[in-house]
């Protein structure tokens, strides 16, 4: 390991696995190799880290959040608990299944302080440029100092790409977008359901950003949601204000009316695209840029990690997400093994054969429980191959099942619902208010036990 070095780009929920790993290596007494973590934010927790500025911020850098203000868990917070920090050992006591942001945002944090890891990241470095070296093996990485405006370059051997894929927007047009009497954003840009009160609002799009947005405007007192899709609609139970219409068709000029596929037509003050997101990864040089949709299986990646054309090039976090920071433990911990020269890899056919065996099976799933158990072998794989605390993936899918009904029992009220976690054996406590009346979603009143948390009179 003497004299090898990681580069480690982002420091959000997959880049902290990747340091985390590292440190748990060490501990162990495993020599490693010298880590750099560039972080072009302030702070670790990717999404998680809020910030209210939308478009481009302070340092003049594209806004990588995409979370907004009273943003809750989307799925049971037992189906991404860390194998090595349950939630026990962070909060010191059970909690509910579906945390707010500020939550799971110190989880993730509580983790990574129990260790020094911050030592090896350099917070507002931006990667700029990364360029493989054929004749040194080595990667060039050039990075920008945000707050001093300068630049560095370095050489690694080996690069984790932790830059996240939900932060720039696929932002499609509609014919009557350019005179349209209302407002139009993306879901990477919603900040607060708030302003959306008393407001005719159309969402576009049917996973987990439209039903969540839709959720949360109904939340703080839209007067109506339509729904549009374009391949199925969403399905849920929605509440009497809500109306589901196939895709947006146009709108008429200058005014509000828009016109849907199905002929039917609804007046709207706003439209939020929850069109999903790309993979754009701007600093890489060509040849070794991920292309790829928001799939189980992302193209060109060996294990949805190793970068077929140079596996000393490591891409974590870019499948489509059901797990998410169990999963990228997971990865993280198979990729660290690699680096440690722990875990030989097959040659290119072999991988590619493979590769191929995953993407057929991806091509043959229908329901969203395929899916999760799809992704929950892919799981199973990569912890079986290392020292990742093994935990019972079977289990965590029959949570994912019970969330998915409790959603399409009542998509208001799933929140509501508890869960026992596969780490401790325990079950959530039920929290003290209904998700619908939370309306104070900070740390302080989650955590409180008894009392409401509903502000009612802030509506
Ligand atoms: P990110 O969290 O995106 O972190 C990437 C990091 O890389 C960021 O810190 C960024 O600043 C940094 N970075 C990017 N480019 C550069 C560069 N060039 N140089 C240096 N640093 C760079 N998951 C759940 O499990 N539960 C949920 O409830 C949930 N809700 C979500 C809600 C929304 C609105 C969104 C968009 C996602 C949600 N997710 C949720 C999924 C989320 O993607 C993961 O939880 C997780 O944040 C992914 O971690 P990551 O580290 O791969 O990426
Ligand atoms: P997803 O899960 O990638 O979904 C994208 C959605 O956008 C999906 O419903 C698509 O519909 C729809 N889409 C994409 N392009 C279009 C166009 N041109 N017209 C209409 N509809 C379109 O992104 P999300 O933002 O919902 O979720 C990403 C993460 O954020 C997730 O992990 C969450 O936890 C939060 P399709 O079915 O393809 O017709």
């Amino acid at each position: 390991m003497a004299g090898k070095r990681v580069c480690v780009i982002g420091a959000g929920p997959s880049g902290c696995a990747v340091l985390r790993s590292f440190h748990s290596a060490a501990a162990k007494g495993t020599p490693i190799p010298d880590i750099v973590c560039y972080e072009k934010q302030a702070d670790i927790g990717g999404l998680w880290n809020y910030s209210w500025r939308t478009g481009i911020d302070e340092n003049s850098e594209p806004v990588h959040n995409s979370q907004y203000r009273y943003l809750w868990s989307n799925g049971p917070k037992e189906c991404l608990e860390f194998a090595d920090y349950t939630f026990e050992e962070h909060f010191g006591k059970a909690i509910p299944s579906y945390p707010p942001r500020e939550v799971l945002f110190d989880y993730i944090k509580g983790r990574i302080d129990k260790t020094d890891v911050r030592k090896w990241c350099k917070f507002q470095h931006v990667v700029r440029d990364v360029q493989y070296n054929a004749d040194l093996k080595k990667f060039v990485v050039t990075a920008r100092d945000l707050s001093t405006q300068t630049s560095e370059t370095n050489m690694f051997d080996y690069v984790c790409c932790c830059s996240g894929h939900f932060s720039t927007p696929n932002v499609p047009h509609f014919p009557g977008f350019d005179t349209f009497a209302g407002r139009i954003l993306h879901a990477h840009d919603f900040r607060d359901a708030e302003e959306m009160r008393g407001k005719d609002v159309l969402v576009i799009g049917t996973s987990y950003s439209a039903e969540d947005i839709a959720s949360q405007v109904y939340k703080y007192g839209v007067k109506s949601v339509t729904c549009s899709w374009r391949t199925n609609p969403m399905g849920f139970h929605w509440p009497d204000n809500f109306k589901t219409v196939p895709l947006l068709d146009h709108i008429d000029e200058r005014s509000k009316t828009c016109h849907f596929k199905d002929g039917s037509t609804a007046e709207i003050d706003v439209i939020v695209l929850c069109t999903g997101y790309k993979h754009h990864f701007p600093f890489m040089s060509d040849e070794l840029q991920l292309r790829t949709k928001n799939i189980l299986t992302p193209n060109n990646l060996y294990k949805s990690v190793f970068w077929e054309d140079n596996t000393n090039l490591m891409y974590l976090g870019m499948a489509d997400q059901w797990y998410t920071f169990n999963h990228f433990d997971a990865q993280a911990w198979y990729a660290r093994d690699y680096m440690l020269g722990r875990i030989q890899l097959p040659d290119k056919n072999a991988r590619l054969a493979d590769d191929k065996k995953w993407r057929a099976r991806e091509d043959t799933l229908k329901t969203d429980e395929d899916m999760i158990v799809f992704q929950g072998d892919q799981v199973k794989e990569l912890i079986a191959a290392t020292d990742y605390p093994s935990f019972d993936i079977d289990g965590v899918n029959k949570t994912f099942l019970e969330w998915e009904h409790n959603k399409h029992e009542n998509i208001m009220t799933f929140r509501d619902k508890g869960h026992r976690s596969v780490m401790t054996g325990n079950m959530a406590t039920v929290h003290h208010t209904p998700w619908l009346e939370a309306l104070d979603d900070s740390m302080e009143c989650y955590l409180r036990t008894g009392g409401s948390g509903g502000l009612k009179s802030k509506l």
